[in-house]
């Protein structure tokens, strides 16, 4: 059983189910009891288990019964309530937390995205939220004693129309007041970078593109794996299999939740469950200016090293990266329709592609390996919400729409201090009122994906 806590990385696939991983097997116990500290990961550790055939690993983490009452229950073992669970053990000592996944952690669009990770944001609030973010990747994989495989390998986004350029400029130009590191870069340059690309044509040219360099990727579900094994390491019991069915009030107070293995008391609730926020904002009995679309992603075969950074080209909806297995990982625009269904329609993987090929022409010969869809909880000003709501006790962290993967270890820390001390100066911009007040924080363009 053991065994199965050792991810060899390169085996496991870009978005393979996690359950396919580390299936439960009926019957089968913890191979960690209550209380026993979790082992640490080292390259002696890897080197004594090649010695004994793998058989000493441990579990990641616990899989306990829900208790009857907990201090803080988090709904959603995506990468952001665990990570919440997380800052909370760890910044504010609060530890008796239950986060409830109605799957398998990871199994939402954490474990579906396609791991793109930057900075550059257009307004101050976004721009301070997300860079925290980048800098807490730099040192996620040594924090949490688990390797996140995070790639600092740059990120570009493509102008292909004077328009773009000139938003692109503007963001340069407020990235620098805001200390984040990115830069204009002309399309001599753009080429310099990334040889692959055809920059002339047909119907867009590049006039150049946004470069972070410090910006990149990182492998999704070890992001959600390492949250996991240290929030159990802390003693917090992450539940999975466990659906939240609703939510049980004293008036205008939260007093628990039902779930599918049973009610659970609590006076303090995170809801982080992304393209469900609707539906759980609807138990609580509150509404979110949220709508829930598929957003898809592909990978094609697996080919020899030809790019080593990630290029996103909005004016053509596609954005393209080469994984460490060698797949050329493909995503493009949101459906246009609102779904709870984790998948999409076939003509959109067509016209991403074909507009690709235009960019990359060489993509044009790959055979597609497989696709996969998400759902995506989209704000009007494409900002997240991580708020207080109408009911005492309820917080709720949502609306990352398509770019929330960049944000699970800043959202995590942010959203913790807002829960254990009713204000953070990282949330302060993003709370429900704005929808209410006229605050929006437009960042249609910083998205980066078309919608
Ligand atoms: P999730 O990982 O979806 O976690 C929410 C969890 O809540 C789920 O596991 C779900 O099962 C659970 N849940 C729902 N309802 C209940 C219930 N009633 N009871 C219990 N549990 C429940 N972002 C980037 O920054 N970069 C990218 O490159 C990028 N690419 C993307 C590509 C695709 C195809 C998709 C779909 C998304 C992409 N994103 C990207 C967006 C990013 O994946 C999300 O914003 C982010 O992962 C959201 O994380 P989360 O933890 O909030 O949500
Ligand atoms: O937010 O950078 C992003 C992104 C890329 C692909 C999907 N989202």
């Amino acid at each position: 059983m053991g065994h199965r806590a050792a991810p060899v990385m390169s085996q496991i696939s870009l978005n393979m189910p996690l359950r396919r991983i580390y299936s439960d097997a009926p019957g089968r116990t913890t191979g960690r009891t209550e209380g026993t500290p979790m082992k640490r990961y080292s390259a002696f550790a890897i080197a004594r288990e090649a010695f004994r055939h793998h058989t000493g690993w441990t579990r990641a983490w616990r899989s306990p019964a829900p208790k009857s009452r907990y201090d803080v229950v988090i709904v959603g073992a995506g990468g952001h309530g665990l990570a919440t669970a997380y800052w909370l053990g760890k910044n504010h000592g609060i530890t008796n937390v239950a986060v409830l996944e109605k799957g398998w952690l990871g199994g939402g669009n954490t474990g579906r995205n396609t791991t793109i990770i930057r900075s550059n944001y257009l307004q101050d609030p976004s721009a301070a939220l997300y860079e925290k973010s980048r800098s807490l990747f730099e040192t996620m994989s040594q924090d949490l004693n688990y390797n996140v495989m995070f790639s600092p390998r740059g990120v570009l986004m493509l102008a292909q129309t004077e328009h773009e350029k000139r938003g692109y400029l503007r963001t340069a130009h407020a990235n620098a007041l805001q200390g984040i590191d990115t830069r204009f870069i002309g399309p001599k340059e753009v080429k310099e970078i990334c040889p692959i690309m055809n920059t002339e044509g047909p119907r867009y040219p590049v006039l150049g593109g946004l470069w972070q360099k410090r910006a990149g990727t990182a492998r999704h579900d070890a992001v959600a794996w390492g949250y996991a094994r240290a929030c159990s390491d802390m003693g917090m019991d992450i539940i999975e299999q466990c659906e939240v069915t609703g939510v049980t009030r004293d008036g205008g107070k939260v007093t628990g939740v039902d779930t599918t293995r049973g009610r659970i008391a609590t006076d303090k609730m995170g809801i982080v469950v992304a393209g469900h926020s609707g539906r759980l904002a609807e138990m609580a009995g509150f509404r979110l200016p949220i709508e829930s679309v598929p957003l898809q992603a592909l990978v094609s075969e697996p080919i020899k090293p030809c790019m080593d950074i990630v290029v996103m080209a909005n004016t053509v909806h596609g954005y393209l990266s080469q994984s460490d297995k060698g797949e050329m990982v493909i995503g493009g625009g949101t459906d246009a329709y609102n779904a709870y269904t984790q998948r999409g329609s076939f003509h959109h993987i067509e016209e991403t592609v074909r507009s690709l090929i235009e960019i990359f022409p060489m993509i044009s010969r790959l055979k597609m390996l497989r696709q996969w869809g998400g759902i995506v909880d989209m704000t009007g000003d494409r900002s997240p919400i991580l708020s207080k709501t109408p009911v005492d006790g309820i917080f709720i962290n949502c609306g990352w729409g398509t770019g929330g993967f960049k944000a699970t270890p800043g959202s995590g820390f942010a959203f913790a201090e807002l829960m254990a001390t009713g204000k953070s100066p990282l949330t302060d911009a993003f709370s429900l009122d704005r929808f209410r007040e006229g605050r929006f924080i437009d960042e249609s363009v910083a998205a980066g994906v078309a919608h």
